[in-house]
C-alpha cells in the first residue's frame, strides 16, 4: 500500500563551499524526489541527519519543480518564516527538522495548501536555522501559518519566529517584516 502526498517533493542539498570560487549555483543540487509517505521514509532513512551535516550546508525540501531560490517565480513574491534553534536544543535538531518536514509535506502547517513552497534547514556556526518558505508576503494568511509553525518548532514565547520577504534577501542586517 502506498500513501500519496498531495504533490511531489524534492530534497535539495547545498554543500559547503571549499573556496570562494564556488558560487551558489555550483553548490546547490537536487538529491531525490518523493511522492508518497513510504518514499519519504526511505529517503529519510538514507540521508544524513541534521546533526551529522557539515557547517554551512543546507537541506531544502520543495514542492514540485520549485527551486529553493529567491529567483524562482514561485518564491519571488514570497518570503520565509525563520527560526534560530537555541544551543540547548541542538540535541533535538534531528527531531525538530523531521517535525518541520512532516508538517510541510503532510500539509498540516497550511490548511489551504497554497502558501507553503518548502522548508529549509541551515547548519551555521553555533546554530541551526529552520525556515518555512511561502508563496506570498500578504500578512493575513502568514500570521496563521507562522503561529502554527512556531508550535511545530516548539519555540518558547521569548524565542522569535521572524518573517523576511525575499525582496530584502540581499540586505545586510534585515529587519523582519513580522515577528511572532
Ligand atoms: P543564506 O543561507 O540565506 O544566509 O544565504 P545565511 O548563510 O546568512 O544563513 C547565504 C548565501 O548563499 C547568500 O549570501 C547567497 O550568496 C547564497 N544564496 C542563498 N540563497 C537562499 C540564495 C538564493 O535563493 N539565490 C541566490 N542567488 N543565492 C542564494
Amino acid at each position: 500500500v502506498s500513501h500519496p502526498l498531495n504533490t511531489k517533493w524534492t530534497l535539495w542539498y547545498t554543500k559547503p563551499a571549499i573556496d570562494k570560487s564556488e558560487s551558489w549555483s555550483d553548490l546547490l543540487r537536487p538529491v531525490t524526489s518523493f511522492k508518497t509517505v513510504e518514499e519519504f521514509w526511505a529517503v529519510q532513512q538514507n540521508v544524513p541527519e541534521p546533526r551529522d551535516l557539515p557547517m554551512k550546508s543546507d537541506y531544502h525540501v520543495f514542492r514540485n519543480d520549485i527551486r529553493p531560490e529567491w529567483e524562482d517565480a514561485a518564491n519571488a513574491k514570497g518570503g520565509k518564516w525563520s527560526a534560530q534553534i537555541r544551543g540547548n536544543k541542538h540535541s533535538e535538531i534531528n527531531q525538530l527538522w523531521l517535525k518541520a518536514v512532516l508538517s510541510v509535506i503532510g500539509e498540516t502547517v497550511d490548511e489551504d495548501e497554497s502558501e507553503v513552497n518548502g522548508v529549509v534547514l541551515s547548519v551555521r556556526k553555533g546554530n541551526f536555522k529552520i525556515a518555512l518558505w511561502t508563496k506570498s508576503e500578504s500578512k493575513e494568511p502568514l500570521q496563521k501559518i507562522g503561529a502554527r509553525f512556531k508550535k511545530i518548532l516548539e519555540l518558547e514565547d521569548d524565542e522569535h519566529l521572524d518573517f523576511f520577504p525575499h525582496s530584502i534577501a540581499n540586505v545586510k542586517h534585515p529587519q523582519p517584516a513580522i515577528s511572532l
